[in-house]
């Protein structure tokens, strides 16, 4: 995968720089002689193959593009290889030279730096035709340049096809790649219950008084409000399902939500029909706003006539009894709904065509994939590929995948080929630390797992959702706790969604409250707390784009710093004393939450005009320390051992293989590691009994965070429940 970019790359370069000793472009099916030097080592032809076929030939078509990282990655720089060409096999036409060096550890990652050069062999000295250059982030330190390479491949096929397309924009006048228009908030709508915007299109069964039924909301009342969610500070609209939809209730509840899907072909006429939604994508458009439309493909409504006409469309009925059983989650009936067979070929069809009609309109900037655990990735593999060429800018995909463990959410971000998920590790250990009063390690734990993801920053963070209890009755009331939560989620990296209502002060929990009528007031607490925040992050690429550097973690107190270029931000939840970086006591400092926008127990300021080369070195400096973490378990049986095992590859991975025996003496056993400052690390003992059987602690995960200093952790063995695992 790497070499064949790396090798488009070539093809194209020769084709395009017009290599003078070939007056030829490359053909299709052509093959190049070609000569590889990575670091200084010419690579064996096999499998790299000097001589390649050239599968496309036309430029660009056979590379993928990423406008987000090689915007984001791009520098100049100025190689100081240079290859010997006498070393270059007789009918190689051109070397392409690569370095790849590990640069430094920052923020719990390998930086590495890869440099490159692509050398034509027209005189015998050879000639530069470009240059490359650009960081990749590799997670451990057994990583090497291959894994540097490989990491690095797909910035690499974009940064060379952006290079020759400039080389060679006179003569193929072809648009430049899109790039992303920003999204700076998401705003979620049930649009049955935002607002009527038309009485005439209410449906016989709409009645307001009814908390389960129809309420009359439509796109028109969507529209009619866009005004409220701009000066809110949010710029992309995400539509609860618009297809037409079931009318009866099914046992009392009514379909208004939109999932449980008539015909996806159609639009609901109850919400304007599809006049309705082109005018909306419209009137935001010119407002520069966008809609982010909800897409289901898993299942059916409960009266669809889809079962009955298209029956092998459809799984065999059965209900998801075992949860861990994949097989049964992606096949059974998800709450009884029919459930559709995304292998048939007619399904994908099907599905497809009414996505590709439904984005048809002006001023879509996305999808949100409902249920995406029950559908197979084979399909969001094949659908996410065709969506990624269809949407206009900025392209949201954006799945739904209920799992707060970071490695899952990465994998089925990779896995799935979608763009964006929502943030479900950040949620659960916010909510966690801001409403319930647990442990603050848990939020540094997830961030400190950004390195798991391509992009952190396409995340979507929230505090709740129309299936999720409302933030204020999450946080049980306490306006304090929800402010500093609110407060807190808007400080992130990736792009905030709010939920409907939150500015309104709205609670509950159950579903017709997640789910009630907008109310167009606005709450005391949080309508300008949110309008403060979302406002900073406004052509302002710190707060989506910046890193999350963990300066301090403890059970109560957490303070971030957020970096980007000549910008930071601290973040510091309970005790904010103590910030050990000169660049940023020269740095212009502002603090955000002040007088009417003060939020108690938080603290956020703003740096700007930082020496950004001396907070680098500096952040290099803090991250670097090792610092010695001593655990010790008192009172331990003198029978049988124990074992210290964890997410860090110094503690095994979470595989007892490279977990770390404790030494016993007297009746205390201790161990010791060396750690990092700045890693959070989620932890358990495993006890080995005589037996040789091992069982793991139970309960939540304990963590430890690296600080400055060595550190110590006494467990009682007494309070240590074991369970076999
Ligand atoms: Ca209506
Ligand atoms: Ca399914």
């Amino acid at each position: 995968m790497v070499l064949v970019r790396i090798l488009m790359g070539i093809l194209l370069g020769l084709g395009l720089a017009g290599c003078q000793h070939t007056s030829a472009v490359v053909q299709p099916g052509q093959q190049i002689p070609l000569y590889l030097n990575l670091n200084g080592h010419a690579v064996a032809a096999d499998g790299l193959a000097p001589s390649i076929i050239a599968s496309a030939g036309n430029e660009g078509q056979s590379l993928s593009f990423d406008a987000a990282s090689n915007d984001a990655f791009w520098k100049k720089a100025t190689p100081h290889l240079k290859p010997s060409m006498e070393a270059a096999p007789e009918e190689a036409m051109a070397v392409f030279q690569l370095e790849a060096r590990l640069f430094s550890f920052i923020n719990g990652r390998f930086r590495w730096e890869i440099n490159g050069s692509l050398w034509t062999k027209t005189h015998a000295e050879g000639i530069r035709v470009m240059e490359v250059a650009f960081p990749v982030f590799l997670r451990f330190k057994h990583e090497n340049e291959q894994d540097a390479y490989g990491e690095g491949a797909h910035s690499l096929g974009a940064l060379l096809t952006q290079q020759l397309k400039g080389a060679h924009a006179a003569t193929t006048a072809k648009p430049a790649v899109p790039m992303k228009p920003s999204i700076n908030a998401i705003y979620m709508v049930m649009v049955d219950r935002f607002y009527n915007g038309n009485v005439d299109n209410d449906m016989a069964q709409t009645n307001a008084a009814d908390p389960l039924a129809f309420h009359g909301g439509d796109l028109e009342g969507v529209a009619a409000k866009l005004d409220w969610i701009k000066d809110l500070g949010a710029d992309a609209v995400w539509l609860s399902p618009v297809y037409d939809t079931q009318k009866e209730p099914f046992m009392g509840h009514g379909a208004f939500h939109g999932y449980w899907v008539n015909d996806f072909h159609e639009v609901e006429a109850a919400f304007g029909g599809r006049g309705a939604l082109h005018a909306l994508g419209e009137t935001a458009q010119k407002k520069k706003m966008g809609l982010i439309l909800d897409i289901v493909t898993n299942h059916v409504g409960y009266a669809s006539e889809l079962p009955q006409q298209k029956p092998q469309w459809f799984h065999k009925a059965q209900e998801i009894k075992n949860w861990n059983d994949e097989t049964q989650v992606q096949q059974g009936r998800l709450a009884g709904l029919p459930d559709l067979n995304q292998d048939a070929e007619d399904v994908y069809e099907h599905l497809h065509a009414a996505t590709k009609k439904l984005i048809d309109v002006p001023g879509i900037w996305g999808l949100r994939f409902d249920a995406v655990r029950h559908v197979p990735f084979s399909y969001w593999q094949r659908f996410n590929k065709d969506m990624a060429t269809q949407l206009a800018a900025p392209g949201l995909r954006l799945g739904e995948m209920l799992d707060g463990n970071t490695v899952v959410t990465a994998k089925t971000l990779k896995s799935g080929g979608f763009n964006s998920l929502f943030d479900y590790p950040l949620y659960y250990a916010m909510v966690d630390s801001f409403c319930d009063g647990k442990n603050m390690q848990a939020i540094a734990s997830v961030l400190g797992a950004d390195r798991l993801y391509e992009a952190p920053q396409d995340l979507v963070t929230f505090v709740d959702n129309h299936d999720l209890p409302r933030v204020l009755t999450r946080c049980h009331d306490d306006v304090a706790a929800t402010q500093r939560l609110l407060a807190f989620q808007l400080a992130m990296r990736g792009i905030p969604l709010l939920t409907y209502g939150v500015e309104a002060g709205l609670k509950g929990s159950s579903e017709t409250e997640v789910r009630s009528d907008m109310v167009f007031e606005k709450d005391a607490n949080t309508y300008a707390l949110i309008q403060h925040l979302l406002q900073p992050r406004k052509g302002e690429a710190l707060f989506r784009h910046g890193a999350s550097h963990v300066l301090h973690a403890d059970a109560n107190n957490l303070k971030i710093l957020r970096t980007h270029q000549d910008r930071a931000a601290l973040i510091a939840v309970g005790d904010a004393a103590g910030l050990p970086f000169s660049s940023l006591s020269a740095a212009t400092a502002q603090p955000l939450l002040t007088e009417t926008h003060a939020v108690a127990g938080l603290r956020m300021t703003l740096y700007e005009n930082v020496d950004a080369a001396l907070l680098q070195k500096e952040l290099e400096a803090f991250y670097h320390v090792s610092p010695q973490w001593t655990l010790s378990v008192t009172d331990v049986p003198s029978e049988g051992a124990l074992y210290l095992v964890g997410n860090p590859e110094q503690l095994g991975g979470w595989s007892l293989q490279g977990a770390k025996k404790l030494e016993m003496e007297k009746n205390t056993a201790t161990v010791s590691v060396l750690g990092k400052t700045g890693e959070m690390w989620a932890y358990k003992l495993v006890l080995e009994t005589p037996q040789g059987e091992r069982l793991w602690e139970k309960g939540p995960n304990r963590f430890w965070f690296g600080g400055k200093d060595p550190s110590r952790t006494n467990i009682d063995f007494a309070g240590v429940g074991f369970d076999p695992h």
